[in-house]
């Protein structure tokens, strides 16, 4: 019988990118963009213990959120709009700096958001790759035109480091549990124009709201 490890495919995590997009695109469904971050962050740990810095981070990030959810307000943290109206109207944001409400759902999403703009970077920079491309050097790539701007020094150092940890493309693909090579760029191009969606949206909503620089 197939583990549950070998059952796991990166597809299956993509498809809730797709799920999450409510009327038209016109709106993002918490509960599936969650779902989402934690296959990716189940394939993160399935490649070793060097990353485990950032699956603490993006767990106790998803956990927030799913605390929001589960909570007595969960109704108004069922979609982005529905949060966002939520917790500016009630005041629930910190705008400027972290004090009342430090980890509001606004600025705990926005860390996620920007960690996607790094996913969509470094899976499509994966798409259009050769065999003998380096993974770590896509994934540093990506990393550097994303995310790293909002990190301090030391944690662009650790992460740096640890994509060299990074297998190699075929091994990488494997670990994908999609097929073969062909076949997982065939998956990640019908994939991520959900993920590219899903980011616009949300890139969208923050800038229309001010809060693409939350604290
Ligand atoms: C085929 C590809 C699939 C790979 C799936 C990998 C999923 C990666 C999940 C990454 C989630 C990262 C969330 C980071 C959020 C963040 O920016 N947090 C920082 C700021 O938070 P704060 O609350 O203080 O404002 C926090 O300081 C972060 C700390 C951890 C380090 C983050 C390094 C991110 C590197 C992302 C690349 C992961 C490489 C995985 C390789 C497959």
């Amino acid at each position: 019988m197939a583990s549950t490890e070998e059952e796991f495919s990166l597809k299956e995590v993509l498809i809730h990118f797709k799920s999450c997009l409510l009327d038209d695109d016109k709106d993002v469904l918490l509960e599936h963009y969650l779902n989402g971050w934690k296959g990716l962050v189940r394939f993160m740990n399935s490649l070793g213990s060097i990353f485990s810095f950032v699956s603490k981070d993006a767990v106790s990030k998803i956990q927030i959120m799913e605390n929001y959810l589960k909570g007595e307000s969960g109704e108004r943290y069922r979609s982005l709009q529905s949060m966002i109206e939520y917790e500016l109207s009630g005041n629930l944001v910190d705008l400027t700096q972290r004090s009342g409400h430090p980890d509001s759902g606004c600025r705990t999403l926005l860390r996620l958001h920007r960690a996607l703009r790094w996913l969509q970077l470094f899976l499509e920079k994966l798409r259009i790759s050769s065999e003998d491309s380096k993974t770590s050097t896509l994934c540093s790539e990506a990393y550097n035109d994303s995310l790293a701007n909002y990190h301090p020094w030391i944690i662009r150092k650790t992460a740096s480091v640890a994509f060299l940890a990074l297998p190699v493309r075929n091994k990488f693909f494997e670990v994908m549990n999609v097929g073969t090579p062909e076949e997982v760029v065939d998956m990640l191009g019908e994939a991520l124009p959900y993920v590219s969606k899903v980011y616009d949206f949300t890139e969208e909503q923050y800038s229309q709201h001010n809060l693409l620089n939350l604290p």
